[in-house]
C-alpha cells in the first residue's frame, strides 16, 4: 500500500500497468491522456452550460459547486474520453468478468458489459469547503470487501489543472479493501494533482472527495462512471439523451449507453416478437438481434444460446 497519493503513470502505459495499480491502490492518475483539441473542444460545448446552472444546494453536491449532467448529449468531444483505449481497457478488466451458472445440467460461463452510469462536469469554485469522503458505488449499496467484484470505474479528466489548494479529488489509497465498519478521515487522503488533459480513474469502492478551493479561481474536471451492465444506470441515459439524437452516434457510444444488453437477458426489449437487444431500435429497419446470440460459452469454451 501506498504511503503516498496514487501513482502517476505516462499516457503510453500498458492497460496491464494500469489495472495493476489500481488493483493495489484503488486508483491511478494518467498523464496527457486526453490531447488538446478534444479538451479545448470540450470547454467550447461546455460554456454555456456553466452559465446556465446554478450551484448546489447540499453539502455533497457543493454549494460553491457546478454540475452539469447528461454529458454525452451536449458534447460529442466527449466520444474520444469514453472509447479511450486505457479506460476501456481498465472497465473490460474490472467489470467485464464472465460469471458461472447453470443452465439445466450444463455449467456456462456469461460475461457482463458495462455501460455508462453517471456523467458530469463538475466545477468547484472558490471558497467550497471539502465533499463529505465517499465511496462511488455507494449508489448500489454494495458491500465492503466487495462481492468479488467491483460495480464501477470512476474517471475524472482534469478540463484544467488539478492541484492541492484547487480542490483536486481528495483519494484515500488503498482504502478500496476497507470493510463497511472503517470510517474515512481526511488526515489520511491525498489530493489528486495533476495538468489539464490527464485522468484520474479510480474503482467504485474507494473513499475519494471533492477537495476544498482555497485558490482564486474554479477547478474544473469532467466525470464519468462505467458500471457493471446489470446494474440500473444512476444517471438515466434513457431519459437524459433523445432516442432520435442517439440514432445519429456511433454505434460504440450507442452501446455504452445503454443500448446493448447485458448477457444473458439484461433490459432487452421486444421487436420482431422476439427478446432483443435494444440495438435494433437504433437501427433503421434493424435486424432483431435476439438475446439467444449473446456471448455465453461452456466450459470448454464453445459458445452457446442461452435462449430459444
Ligand atoms: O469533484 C470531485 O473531485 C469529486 C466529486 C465526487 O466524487 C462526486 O461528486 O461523487
Ligand atoms: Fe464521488
Amino acid at each position: 500500500m501506498t504511503e503516498q497519493g496514487l501513482t502517476t503513470l505516462l499516457a503510453d502505459a500498458s492497460v496491464e500497468d494500469v489495472c495493476r495499480t489500481i488493483q493495489r491502490d484503488g486508483g491511478v492518475i494518467v498523464k496527457d491522456a486526453v490531447d488538446s483539441e478534444t479538451l479545448q473542444g470540450l470547454w467550447a460545448d461546455m460554456q454555456p452550460h456553466f452559465e446556465t446552472t446554478p450551484y448546489g444546494e447540499d453539502p455533497f453536491s457543493g454549494t460553491k459547486t457546478r454540475r452539469i449532467s447528461g454529458l454525452v448529449g451536449k458534447s460529442r468531444h466527449l466520444f474520444p474520453v469514453l472509447d479511450h483505449p486505457l479506460v476501456n481497457g481498465a472497465a473490460e478488466h474490472f467489470l467485464a468478468i464472465p460469471h458461472p451458472m447453470w443452465y439445466g445440467d450444463m455449467k456456462i460461463s456469461v460475461p457482463a458489459n458495462y455501460h455508462i452510469g453517471v456523467t458530469q462536469v463538475i466545477q468547484i469554485h472558490p471558497g467550497e469547503g471539502f465533499q463529505p469522503l465517499h465511496r462511488d458505488d455507494s449508489v448500489f449499496q454494495w458491500e465492503h470487501p466487495t462481492y468479488g467484484r467491483e460495480a464501477r470505474i470512476q474517471v475524472m479528466l482534469a478540463m484544467s489543472d488539478f492541484t492541492a489548494e484547487n480542490g483536486g479529488t481528495r483519494v484515500i489509497p488503498g482504502s478500496h479493501a476497507w470493510d463497511d465498519e472503517r470510517a474515512p478521515s481526511q488526515d489520511e487522503a491525498f489530493s489528486t494533482e495533476m495538468t489539464a488533459g490527464s485522468i484520474l480513474m479510480f474503482i467504485g469502492s474507494t473513499f475519494h472527495g471533492g477537495g476544498l478551493n482555497s485558490s482564486d479561481a474554479p477547478r474544473t474536471g469532467l466525470t464519468f462512471a462505467y458500471d457493471l451492465g446489470f446494474l440500473r444506470q444512476e444517471e438515466n441515459q434513457y431519459l437524459a439523451i433523445p432516442i432520435e439524437q442517439v440514432k445519429t452516434f456511433p454505434e460504440s457510444i450507442q452501446r455504452k449507453l445503454g443500448y446493448a444488453a447485458c448477457p444473458p437477458l439484461m433490459g432487452w426489449v421486444e421487436a420482431d416478437g422476439k427478446m432483443a437487444e435494444p440495438m435494433t431500435l437504433l437501427q433503421e429497419n434493424g435486424q432483431a438481434r435476439s438475446l439467444s446470440d449473446l456471448d455465453a460459452v461452456d466450459a470448454n469454451g464453445n459458445k452457446i444460446a442461452t435462449t430459444s
